[in-house]
Formats: structure tokens, C-alpha cells, sequence
């Protein structure tokens, strides 16, 4: 329910210098006042806007103190929800901050939910749903590209780029529906060919936004790879040196690794989700067998794998049974161990097996070979696009999801413009790609979107 007023530990539980009680809603202030003693601006309520004051927590009921804190008080509709908004910057540790959170909800605030912040601010036209979900990526952004993304979108970069395609379908559907209205004045031939243009023009540039998703998605969750081959190859060292980090067990014994191990680097700014896994093949061993289907399922989710050989070992059957696990997955081929035969692996048999996108050759355990590596993951990642500064990814699914469908009832209306059908039908798909291009800024969103939305938020934001 919107106007109450909800709190809720805005900072990690966990020791910290400082932690945050949020309170925002019509009778934050008075809870506050309930609770705080100012040390010298008594009446510091009359104060103005965004200023900082000193002072305690105490108890109503007892008397005594709990914490040393600051309050921030930011009134509407100039806070981040556009109600009143305090924060109690008190020390971070779990007591005092549940105790200060306790008081507040004993002195009339109720404990938020999820995102239920941020969701006030959407509600109260602060933010959009894309702004709003930019939050959350800000938030979790990985590398110093994804937060750019991030905040370019929390700006409001799609919104407005949205906003534009929306404002054009309004005005040729006023247009159309002018003359479905009054079908005594015609529409002129003129007109229809000239929003027939229109509408292929936004199905176009749809496309091109279409066209960065992958990138995006990749930018905002990072790209899911996995390192397979079988035992003994070196996974697990590039797995290391990729990270510059001894990160996982490398010893001479095949089977090695049991377990899958995940890391986060970044590439170049582009996240990488990194899976080493335990080296594939025929095994008694219990635990082993398990690992190796880990490594089965962990392929199954990858956006790419890098398949590692031995030059020394050269193909074997084992590195058969490998490519074949990774049939129809977008590979790069690693041929590892070249200081031990620098001349062996021929590209073509390394190609023809294992259908990769590129064959890197190198010795990990020397260094070599690492930068042409990251090189060809960027590349594939980019797929010749720069990053450049001013590049507009979509990094959301839901996004995608929207832009798909608008761009369907664009094409649509086209066709039925070009098929001289009645112009009532043009008019359904116009409207219904406004309909999808609004559920990305939110104008026309379901409640259990919403909710879903903002239930991946944690609590306090
Ligand atoms: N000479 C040489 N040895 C390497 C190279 N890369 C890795 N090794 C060695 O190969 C052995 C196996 O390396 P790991 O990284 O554990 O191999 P793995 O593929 O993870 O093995 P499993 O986890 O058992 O599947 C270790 O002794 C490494 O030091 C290389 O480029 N050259
Ligand atoms: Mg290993």
C-alpha cells in the first residue's frame, strides 16, 4: 500500500564503518522524531532540505541510548522515492542497526519489502521500469563497461530513444484513426505510403537495437565459459592465469579438478563468468564421475566453451568424446603445452574437430599465448561492434523480449498497409507495439511483472 511509511536496514548486514536505516513514506519524520535526540539543532525538522544532523538513538521506552548517528533528512518530492525520506546513518554492525530498525517499526514505520523503494519511485514517476531496473545493474555491474551500460540507462538513454518510437506510433495511429472515424475524408494515398515508410523505418531501427541484445545481456549477467578438455590438458592453469590468481588445484595427476569452479574476470571490460571443470572422460572413480557430470551440465549452459588440447598428447579418441559433448556450442579451440612440441597439432584436424571459431595455441605455463586468448573472446563477444562510448546495448531480457514483439506488430502493419487491407487492422498492430514498447519504460506493465521485477531487489533499496 502506497502512503505508509516503510524501513529497512539499507546497508550489507555485516560489520562496516557505517550502516543505513532507510524510512521513507509521509510519516518518516516522525518516527525519526521519536527516536533521535539532536545534539544541537533541537529542532532540526524545521531545518532545511538534504542536511546532516547529530545526534542519538534513544530508546522511547527506557531512556537510553543506542547508537551515535547522523540523520539525513530529505523531504518531498526531493528524495528518491518523492516522499520524505530519513536515513540513520548509525555504526554498521547487526545489533544496533536491527535494535534502530526495531524502534522504527515500534514507532509506526512497517519493515519494506523488496525493491519497495525503488518501486515507490516508479509508482510516484521518479523513475521508469527501465530506469528503475537499471538499479539493480548499477548495483551488480561487473566490469567498468557494465556499469557504463548501467548507468547510461538509469540516465534514461532507452527511455528517451523509446519514448521517440512511442510518440511516433501515437501520431500515425491519431492519423489512421482520423480516418477510420471519418471515412468521408479519405486519407490521401500520399499520407498512408508516407507512414507505411514510418512503420518500416521503427521496425528497422528496432532491429539495430535488437541487433547489440547478445552483447548487452552478456555486459550486464557476463558470458557464461566454460573451460573443458580432457584430464591433464591445463584447464585448470588457464583457469589461473586467466585470473592471475592460483585459484584452483594444479597438480601433474589427471583428474585433478572434481569440482566445477567458477570465477569472475574481466576481459578486456567485458565480464567473463569463468567455469573450470574436472577433465572428461571414462571413470570408476565415484567422485570423479560425478565431476565429469558437472562438466556435462556446466556445457550445457554455456554461451562459450574453450576446448582445451595438449600438443604433446596430440588428438586423441578422449578429445573425440570432448568434441562431441560440444557439438552446436560456439567454441575456441586452445592448443595447450607448445613448449613441450611446438610443431605437432595440425589447424586444420583441430578444426575440422572441434568446429571452433578460432584455434589459439599456447603455454599457459609460461605465459605464452594469453593475450591472443582474451583477444578472441573479445572479438567473438563483439562481433566486430566496438564498444564505442556511445553505443546503446539493450542488457535486459525483458527488454529483448518487448522489442521483439513490437518489431513483429510493426511489420505487421506494414504488410496490411501494403495489402490495402482495412485500416482497422493496421491499427491493432500499431497499438499493440506501443502496448510492448510501453512495457519496457512501464506505462503499460502488469501488476505480476512489477512484482517480479522488484522482488529480485534486496532489501532496503
Ligand atoms: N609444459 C607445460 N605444462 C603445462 C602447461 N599447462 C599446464 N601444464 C601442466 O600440466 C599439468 C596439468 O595441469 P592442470 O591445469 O591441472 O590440468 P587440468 O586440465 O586442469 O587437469 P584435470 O583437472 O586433471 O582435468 C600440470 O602439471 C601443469 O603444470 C604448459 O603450457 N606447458
Ligand atoms: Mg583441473
Amino acid at each position: 500500500m502506497l502512503g505508509d511509511t516503510i524501513a529497512a536496514v539499507a546497508t550489507p548486514l555485516g560489520e562496516g564503518g557505517v550502516g543505513i536505516i532507510r524510512l521513507s513514506g509521509s510519516a518518516a519524520l516522525e518516527v525519526a522524531e521519536r527516536l533521535f535526540k539532536a545534539k544541537y539543532a533541537r529542532n532540526w525538522r524545521a531545518r532545511r532540505n538534504y542536511r546532516l544532523h547529530y545526534g542519538h538513538i534513544v530508546d522511547p521506552e527506557t531512556g537510553s541510548t543506542v547508537d551515535e548517528v547522523l540523520l539525513a533528512v530529505m523531504r518531498a518530492p526531493h528524495s528518491y522515492t518523492r516522499e520524505d525520506v530519513v536515513e540513520i546513518h548509525a555504526h554498521g554492525g547487526i545489533v544496533p542497526l536491527r535494535r534502530i530498525l526495531e524502534l522504527c517499526i515500534a514507532g509506526g514505520a512497517r519493515l519494506a519489502e523488496a525493491g519497495e523503494f525503488t518501486k515507490r519511485a516508479f509508482l510516484n514517476g521518479r523513475l521508469d521500469l527501465a530506469q528503475a531496473e537499471a538499479v539493480l545493474d548499477v548495483i551488480r555491474s561487473k566490469t567498468g563497461d557494465g556499469l557504463k551500460l548501467a548507468v547510461d540507462q538509469l540516465g534514461g538513454r532507452l527511455s528517451r530513444e523509446i519514448a521517440v518510437f512511442k510518440n511516433e506510433l501515437v501520431q500515425m495511429l491519431a492519423e489512421i484513426e482520423a480516418s477510420i472515424d471519418f471515412p468521408e475524408e479519405d486519407v490521401p494515398g500520399s499520407t498512408l505510403a508516407e507512414i507505411t515508410g514510418r512503420l518500416r523505418q521503427l521496425a528497422e531501427a528496432s532491429g539495430e537495437l535488437l541487433s547489440g541484445a547478445d552483447a548487452g545481456r552478456i555486459y550486464r549477467e557476463g558470458l557464461a565459459t566454460v573451460i573443458v578438455g580432457k584430464p591433464n590438458v591445463g584447464k585448470s592453469s588457464l583457469l589461473n592465469a586467466l585470473l592471475r590468481q592460483n585459484r584452483a588445484i594444479v597438480t601433474e595427476i589427471p583428474g585433478t579438478t572434481r569440482d566445477v569452479i567458477e570465477e569472475i574476470v574481466n576481459i578486456r571490460g567485458i565480464p567473463i563468468r569463468l567455469l573450470d571443470t574436472a577433465g572428461l572422460r571414462e571413470t570408476q572413480d565415484t567422485i570423479e564421475r560425478i565431476g565429469v557430470e558437472r562438466s556435462r551440465q556446466a556445457v550445457a549452459l554455456a554461451d562459450l566453451v574453450i576446448l582445451v588440447l595438449a600438443a604433446d598428447s596430440g588428438i586423441q579418441d578422449e578429445d573425440h568424446r570432448v568434441a562431441e559433448l560440444v557439438l552446436g556450442k560456439r567454441v575456441l579451440a586452445v592448443v595447450n603445452k607448445m613448449d613441450l612440441a611446438p610443431h605437432d597439432v595440425d589447424e586444420a584436424q583441430v578444426m575440422e574437430l572441434t568446429r571452433a571459431e578460432a584455434v589459439v595455441r599456447m603455454a599457459v605455463t609460461e605465459g605464452r599465448g594469453l593475450d591472443a586468448l582474451e583477444s578472441a573472446i573479445a572479438s567473438l563477444v563483439l562481433g566486430g561492434r566496438v564498444t564505442r562510448g556511445d553505443t546503446l546495448l539493450i542488457t535486459n531480457e525483458r527488454h529483448k523480449e518487448a522489442l521483439i514483439r513490437a518489431r513483429t506488430h510493426l511489420r505487421e502493419a506494414v504488410q496490411t498497409l501494403e495489402q490495402e487491407l482495412p485500416l482497422e487492422l493496421s491499427a491493432v498492430d500499431i497499438r499493440a507495439a506501443l502496448e510492448a514498447f510501453g512495457e519496457i519504460t512501464g506505462s503499460t506493465v502488469t501488476e505480476d511483472i512489477l512484482d517480479r521485477i522488484f522482488s529480485d531487489f534486496c532489501l532496503g533499496k
